[in-house]
């Protein structure tokens, strides 16, 4: 049967899975509370001519010389992995059977820190990457669309798990928008493939 939204249009197929539950609820709180003490820095970012604060606190763990550039601009060097992560990192790649040399942390600290629509397709990652997202915190809206479609929400829960596909960076932009409403802290993090660095 072909699932239907509102006014009988097919509900859009979206290159993403979403495991609402894919850490326990106490699991989460213990990983949310580590992850606050992590190496957070809010990142100066270059466009249009102007060098603006990127709203939000980004922070990266990883292989060794796994450095991550994005917009051309932010340059991300990975710290080695605390125990933790390289935890989920694994058990994440029990799960969904790929594998990720790089995590990058988002911490939104209000409704007003944000991501705007991009894709992931830096070339440090290779083609068509895999990117596996746990939500931790607050919960946002995620925003996915064709690059040319019609956005689709996911309202990220705590200790869940966004897998976006191979393929997902080439056809699909998301954000995660501001809102004017009062939310907690979010923290983010999004397990990566690498091609370079040391193996
Ligand atoms: O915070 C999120 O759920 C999305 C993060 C994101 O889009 C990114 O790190 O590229």
């Amino acid at each position: 049967m072909i699932q239907m939204s509102l006014f009988n249009e097919p509900a859009p197929v979206l290159p993403v899975t979403y495991y609402p539950e894919f850490l326990s609820q106490e699991e989460a709180g213990v990983l949310y509370q580590h992850c606050l003490k992590l190496q957070w820095q809010q990142n100066q970012i270059k466009m249009v001519g102007k060098t603006l604060l990127v709203p939000r606190l980004e922070c990266i763990y990883g292989d060794e010389g796994c450095e991550y550039l994005y917009s051309k601009s932010v340059l991300l060097k990975p710290l080695p992995w605390p125990e933790a992560l390289a935890q989920l990192r694994d058990r994440i790649t029990a799960v969904t059977g790929y594998s990720f040399r790089i995590v990058i942390g988002n911490q939104y600290r209000s409704g007003q820190d944000s991501i705007g629509w991009h894709a992931d397709n830096e070339s440090s990652m290779g083609l068509n990457p895999a990117i596996a997202s746990v939500s931790l915190g607050a919960e946002r809206k995620f925003q996915i669309k064709p690059i040319k479609g019609k956005p689709t929400d996911f309202w990220l829960e705590h200790g869940s798990l966004l897998l976006m596909h191979p393929g997902c960076q080439s056809t699909h932009l998301h954000q995660v928008p501001k809102t004017k409403k009062l939310v907690g802290t979010r923290i983010n993090l999004t397990f990566r493939p690498h091609v370079g660095g040391r193996r």
